[in-house]
């Protein structure tokens, strides 16, 4: 690699972190952060930072997220303990279409605040990039046909496992050499929302349902949305909806889509209807010529406004346009009953989630998740959570 002769490698710590926790006991962790090498920052978001980083022990090159967590006066918040055991459960399952959690590490613990290391597999490139860099006719209907469906093979994946990606864009989307499409950037909602935001970091808009432009729901149905916007921009190699803020990014999906009737529009939206003017529908065929009646068909079934209304990813993969892939269900949820029950009820297919601010739907607690007393301090056992994966 090109920047490790320039820049030396580095501990991707910093300094020398230690592997137990306050009050002795040796995390079972699988590697040390130490054994990960800095090679560059990937990209910086209001998740913290994604490095690439190499290995040291197998001499494979991996990508690791650095999360910062509040901490309670208990430690490590449980809702934080739940998201990441299970994110650990989903990389067991091996998805093709989801990136592979290989390991955690914890690195320096504050009074307040402690890091996390979350080491994915590395994939060599970002959508957002495949498209760019793609000449010029463009993708191709067959290729174009296969990135969707990768993609909401991925989102039925972790709809099926109760997890709502809630911003799926090109740029979380990443394309290995072999043509798989891997989803990364999910499960951790609750989690970033513990951690110190960096709320300088520009968010596109251009993804985001109206539900959540409305502040009604963030509910399954959202990422539905999204993979109909980047359906749309596969043959377009430009967004559909490019809004520079919440209500332009509304006027721009009005401009297409037309504006919502009185009836239509959700009673408890932060915004009200005459905000936007009276627009009419347009023709997506006239917007995106290339698409042929199926693609077209599914596409006014994903950019649906009313969430309710919108095709789930499992009905998506069944659709017409998929005919000749044949319905290959690769989702399975991993057996989580060993570390965890379900509580009151499951969330229904494409439902509404209770909780608007949840990401996941709740699960009982655990008796591996119990906060200790340890050396006089209180601090989340991470053992469920941090044991290895082997
Ligand atoms: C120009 C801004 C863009 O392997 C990339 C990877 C890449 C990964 C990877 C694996 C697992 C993540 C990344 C991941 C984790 C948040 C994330 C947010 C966005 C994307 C991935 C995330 N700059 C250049 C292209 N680019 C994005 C930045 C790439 C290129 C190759 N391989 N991420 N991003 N999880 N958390």
């Amino acid at each position: 690699m090109p920047d490790t002769a320039v820049v030396p490698p580095r501990p991707i710590a910093g300094s020398r972190v230690s592997g137990s926790r306050p009050g002795g006991g040796n995390l079972p962790l699988l590697r040390d952060p130490d054994h990960y090498e800095e090679i560059n920052v990937i990209g910086t978001g209001a998740y913290g930072t994604v490095y690439k980083a190499r290995d040291t022990v197998n001499d494979t090159i991996v990508a690791i997220k650095k999360v910062k967590l509040g901490l309670t006066e208990d430690g490590v918040p449980m809702q934080v303990l739940r998201e990441i055991s299970l994110l650990k459960q989903l990389g067991k399952a091996n998805h093709p279409n989801i990136v592979r959690l290989l390991d955690i590490c914890h690195g320096q613990r504050l009074d307040r605040e402690m890091v996390l290391y979350l080491v994915f597999e590395h994939v060599d490139q970002d959508l957002n990039t495949y498209i760019e860099k793609c000449p010029s006719p463009g993708l191709g209907p067959d290729r174009v046909k296969d990135i969707i469906w990768q993609i909401l093979n991925g989102v039925d994946f972790l709809h099926s496992n109760r997890i709502v990606h809630r911003d799926l864009k090109p740029q979380n989307i990443l394309v290995s050499r072999d043509c798989s499409v891997k989803l990364a950037d999910f499960g951790l909602a609750r989690i970033y929302d513990f951690s110190s935001l960096l709320t300088t970091v520009v968010v596109t808009l251009w993804y985001r349902s109206p539900e959540v432009l409305l502040g009604n729901s963030y509910a399954t149905p959202v990422d539905l949305w999204s993979c109909g916007c980047i359906f749309a921009e596969l043959f377009l190699r430009k967004p559909l909806f490019p809004g520079q803020y919440e209500i332009d990014q509304l006027n721009q999906i009005f401009q297409i889509l037309g504006t919502p009737s009185v009836e239509e529009w959700p009673s408890n939206s932060s915004i009200g209807r005459e905000a936007f003017a009276s627009r009419p529908i347009r023709p997506m065929s006239n917007i995106i010529p290339e698409m042929d009646q199926h693609a077209l068909d599914l596409l006014q079934k994903l950019l649906v406004f009313n969430s309710d209304d919108r095709i789930s990813a499992g009905k998506a993969l069944l659709h017409p346009y998929f005919a000749e892939f044949g319905f290959h269900p690769t989702s399975h949820s991993p057996d989580l009953t060993s570390e965890s029950s379900h509580s009151g009820g499951s969330m229904s297919e494409g439902g509404a989630s209770s909780d608007a601010n949840t990401s996941l739907s709740p699960v009982t607690t655990s008796t591996s998740f119990s906060s200790h007393e340890t050396s006089g301090e209180s601090f989340g056992d991470l053992s469920g959570v941090m044991e290895s994966n082997h």
